[in-house]
């Protein structure tokens, strides 16, 4: 049944098609590869070649004696450096973009945002009176770039973080060093024979992650932001119904901005639209998939085509003429339904290739070439379409919420700060405030977890933040809309009318995450809710979480300070003892517990007590849901049609 598999629409409607055309996607494929239960709980060990060793009960220790306890910690570790590494390499070739522009070699980009490039210096030690934009931006790319190889001392950026919580980190001996340092010397540890005490190992896998949150992440955004603007709220589109019938579509899927960036430029060219209507289309029409899509749509409105376990259907439309990837979450999957098709492949970095795609590798120096090239490639496919069908919905949404800019909310240019939101917290109008993030995973029902949580949320009075593939959930929806105000709570209704906010914003890509960071960090030294993250009454989601990364970023906002509920299963269910160790054993050291609970009404009454607990800690107001907003200034429907608020869901909209 499609409906248990999804709860998008046009993923249902797409379905019976691609099955139709003989195409597998991951829904197939999870229900015939299940996961082996030894290594799903992290009970097996592959680091020598005297293994693999599968703790099953049988057997308690592997052939080198390692405990249960030492092979689960050192799996988790050694994931949460995987996606520490792919964060930060992210991140690495941001400021090798941002120096090469700087040096007038990359004439394509340019500094966007000279504030934010002042503001990074300051973080980075770079002195800017008197000097030169590029003087400024070479500097910060070369800093930049020293953090990943740094030996000695610490990260610069961790003195961003709240003085209780750089304690913290000193005490424990966990504040990250060098970001390549940490990733390696994880894998060092978890070789074979090395590190075997799992609590001292759980120690440096914060570590690691917090180089990724507090390093190679928050870089990535900061750098971002400098070369391509620092987003600003825009409105947009999604879903499969924005891609067009009489245009040449081209779908990028991936991460980094720099490609997805000149893509927008190229799309845009008249000499290659005048091309596009000489092949017999209309023009040529962009859109995107996962965090790299979010990069686009936060800076310029370009429409989301779906997340994670949209990229194979997207291609069953048959309108897809070519599907542009960088890097990470890009399945193989997608060459083997685009044979079935006419859509092309196309590959465009040197640490990713697929096997039958066509690779046009992208070069930062010759950026808008590149990107021509791979327009002009797509527009020569337009002509070899076959049968084409789109499943016509798209829904409409407000993207772009910088913390910039969200500070910029609460007081306009000259007052900016998190008083108003911080206030509204402590007088319990907010009840608290959630990140709810990360990707889809088949092993659940698509975007349900995300929905249902998000919505349960703002209906609770917490204000939510979300980003990758989450967000793209929460957009496909409806949810990233004022008009979602009517599924909030009076009290966050009543706030997020007065700051001219709706209660869900979308912050960005994955490395975005570290938006929340700052926000986090502002709140918690604003003033009146505590002194250190760990205080604030929040809570972290990946309700449908898959990847290496998710657990770096879980990793790093527990490490942060913020209680993490992740979904779907634990990655260290065999092990009580670590189990425990990133629970409990992670509140008493950091303020905050990892947990993995796939039952996410179970995930979100556990963060409202959470959430609740946190408030009384700080002797703050009870929070009472019927306090506020007795004016009868509002009433249900104000914000949608009445019959479509009854319906219980906004949005599905078909599109006209
Ligand atoms: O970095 S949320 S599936 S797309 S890993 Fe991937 Fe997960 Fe989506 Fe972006 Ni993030
Ligand atoms: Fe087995 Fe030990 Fe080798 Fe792991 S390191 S595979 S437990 S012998």
């Amino acid at each position: 049944m499609a409906e248990k598999k999804t709860i998008d629409p046009a993923i249902i409607e797409i379905m019976a098609k691609a099955e139709a055309d003989g195409v597998s996607t991951a829904f197939d494929r999870a229900e015939v590869t299940r996961p082996c239960p030894i290594g799903h709980s992290g009970s097996c060990c592959k680091h020598c070649f005297i293994g693999p060793c599968r703790i099953t009960g049988k057997t308690t220790v592997g052939v080198c004696g390692a405990t249960l306890e030492t092979i689960a910690a050192r799996n988790l570790a050694r994931y949460i450096a995987a996606g520490t590494a792919s964060h930060s390499d992210h991140g690495r070739d941001m400021a090798h973009t941002l120096i090469a522009a700087a040096k007038g070699e990359a004439p394509d980009y340019q500094v966007k945002d000279e504030k934010k490039l002042r503001r990074v210096a300051k973080y980075l030690d770079v002195p800017t009176e008197g000097r030169t934009t590029q003087e400024i931006a070479l500097d910060v790319g070369t800093k930049a770039l020293a953090e990943f190889g740094r030996q000695e001392g610490e990260l610069l950026y961790v003195r961003r973080a709240p003085k209780r919580r750089q304690q913290i980190w000193h005490e424990l001996g966990i504040t990250p060093r060098g970001i390549d340092r940490e990733v390696v010397e994880t894998l060092h540890r978890t070789h074979m024979g090395t590190d075997q005490d799992p609590e001292n190992i759980l120690n440096h896998a914060m570590r690691t992650a917090l180089a990724d949150g507090w390093g190679g992440s928050m870089m990535s955004t900061d750098i971002s932001d400098i070369l391509f603007g620092t987003p600003v709220p825009v409105a947009a589109r999604s879903n499969f119904g924005v891609l067009k019938e009489d245009e040449v579509n081209v779908v990028v899927h991936g991460h980094e901005p720099t490609l997805s960036e000149m893509m927008v430029v190229a799309a845009s060219d008249p000499e290659l639209i005048e091309y596009a209507k000489s092949k017999g289309a209309k023009g040529i029409n962009l859109g995107g998939i996962c965090c790299t899509a979010n990069e686009i749509l936060v800076r310029h409105g370009v429409p989301l085509v779906g997340n994670f376990l949209s990229q194979e259907l997207a291609i069953s439309t048959g309108a897809v003429d070519a599907m542009v990837v960088d890097i990470q979450c890009i399945m193989q999957g997608i060459q083997a339904a685009a044979e079935r098709y006419h859509t092309k492949i196309i590959t465009t970095s040197p640490k990713a290739k697929i096997t039958g795609a066509t690779h046009i590798e992208f070069d930062e120096h010759h950026a808008l070439d590149t990107a021509k090239k791979i327009i002009r490639t797509a527009i020569d496919n337009f002509p070899n379409r076959g049968r084409v069908y789109i499943p016509n919905f798209v829904d409409h949404l407000v993207a772009g919420f910088s913390h910039e800019y969200i500070a910029y909310m609460q007081g306009g240019m000259y007052r900016e700060s998190f008083r108003p939101l911080n206030d509204n917290i402590a007088n319990g109008r907010i009840r608290g405030a959630a990140g709810v993030v990360g990707c889809n995973n088949p092993r659940v029902c698509q975007d349900d977890p995300h929905v249902y949580i998000v919505k349960e949320l703002i209906k609770n009075d917490v204000l939510v933040v979300t980003t990758g593939c989450n967000a793209i959930a929460c957009a496909k929806q409806g949810l990233l809309t004022p008009e979602v105000m009517d599924y909030a709570g009076a009290g966050l209704r009543e706030v997020c009318q007065a700051i001219g906010i709706p209660p869900v914003l979308h912050l960005g890509s994955c490395v975005d995450n570290t938006r929340i960071l700052t926000i986090l960090t502002q709140s918690a030294t604003e003033g009146g809710l505590g002194e250190d993250i760990s205080d604030l009454p929040v809570a972290g989601f990946a309700p449908e979480w898959m990847s290496e990364k998710a657990l770096a970023i879980g990793t790093y906002f527990v490490a942060s300070g913020v209680t993490t509920w992740m979904g779907v299963g634990s990655p260290v269910a065999g092990s009580a003892e670590v189990t425990k160790l990133i629970t409990e054993g992670w509140r008493q050291k950091v303020g905050a517990s990892y947990y993995f609970e796939p039952d996410h009404e179970k995930a979100v009454k556990e963060a409202l007590a959470h959430i609740d607990a946190k408030r009384k800690a700080l002797k703050l107001d009870e929070y009472d849901p019927k306090r506020y907003a007795k004016s009868a200034t509002y009433f249900p429907g104000d914000y949608l049609p009445d019959e479509v608020f009854k319906q219980g869901s906004y949005s599905r909209s078909k599109v006209s």
